[in-house]
């Protein structure tokens, strides 16, 4: 016999790391692009009774061998914000594969994973309805898996989930149907907040940079340098909502500020 405990302190560990990158990762995406992707990550580990009934499923002892060779029992989820990030994220873990032909060790200090598989339910949702991307991983010997979805999606599962509890595995057809359209439903929402994402992501920029002009010309003000705060506050009124404009102004008045003015 073997403690279960023992078998997933491993997973446990795993899943932790997997996190903090995607944490870490979250974080440059927020300071290069003002936007983070990365809604919530969610981690877990298959229960032992979930385990054993997967094994016994397919006809298989319950044993270390059979349990890590199930690709799910550690799980990690990441809910995105919009429909258009989820190729993002995917990419991203993509890239972890990529860095161990250059690099066996990323910046936490460990070896990079292996990608074993994707399976799109986004693209091609199951009959049920439940649309997700999944990536199976590997990291030294231990297999995850990675699904990658949006808030509707995850919605959606999650209230499938439970009804499928609550009617003791069966859900009854009248039910399922429902369900199906509620998928739809999600997936008109996704597509629709996914047009307005282009608005968000410029309405997100141009606030950052209205930001550092701001702070720009106020800094001149207190300064002594009124006139040049004047000329960029001129300057700012004339490039309307140009974004391109309103860049480069922020970048020159940003320039005429001394260094030891700076407080950041
Ligand atoms: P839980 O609650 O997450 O533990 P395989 O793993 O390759 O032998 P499987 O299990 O069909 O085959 O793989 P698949 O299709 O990639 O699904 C694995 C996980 O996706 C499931 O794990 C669920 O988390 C999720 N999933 C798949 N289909 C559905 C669905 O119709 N509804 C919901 N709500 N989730 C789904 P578990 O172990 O079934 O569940």
């Amino acid at each position: 016999m073997f403690s279960w405990n023992e078998q997933v302190k491993p997973y446990e560990e795993l899943l932790l790391r997997i996190k903090a990158k995607l944490e870490k990762a979250n974080r440059s995406f927020q300071k290069q692009l003002g936007y983070s992707p990365i809604d919530d990550i969610h981690m877990r580990i298959k229960s032992e009774a979930s385990a054993r009934k997967k094994l016994d499923d397919k006809n298989l002892a319950f044993s270390r061998e059979n349990l890590s060779a199930v690709r799910d029992l550690a799980g990690i989820r990441i809910v995105c914000k919009f429909l258009d990030d989820i190729p993002e994220i995917v990419s991203l873990i993509r890239s972890w594969e990529k860095m161990k032909v250059v690099n066996q060790i990323d910046s936490f200090g460990y070896e990079q994973i292996n990608i074993i598989e994707e399976k799109d339910y986004v693209s091609n949702s199951k009959d049920s309805g439940y649309r997700s991307y999944h990536i199976i991983c590997e990291d030294k010997g231990l297999l995850f898996e990675v699904q990658v979805r949006t808030m509707a999606m995850d919605f959606w599962a999650a209230s499938e989930h439970m009804l499928k509890y609550k009617y003791g595995g069966e859900i009854p057809p009248d039910v399922r149907d429902k369900l199906k359209s509620i998928s739809e439903i999600a997936t008109t929402l996704d597509m629709s907040m996914n047009d307005i994402r282009q608005d968000v992501s410029i309405g997100t920029a141009k606030s950052r940079i209205m930001e550092q002009l701001f702070r720009a010309i106020h800094l001149l003000e207190e300064n002594k340098m009124g006139y040049k705060a004047e000329k960029y506050r001129d300057q700012m009124e004339k490039s309307g909502d140009d974004l391109e404009a309103l860049r480069s102004l922020a970048i020159r008045a940003r320039e005429e500020v001394p260094r030891q003015y700076w407080d950041e």
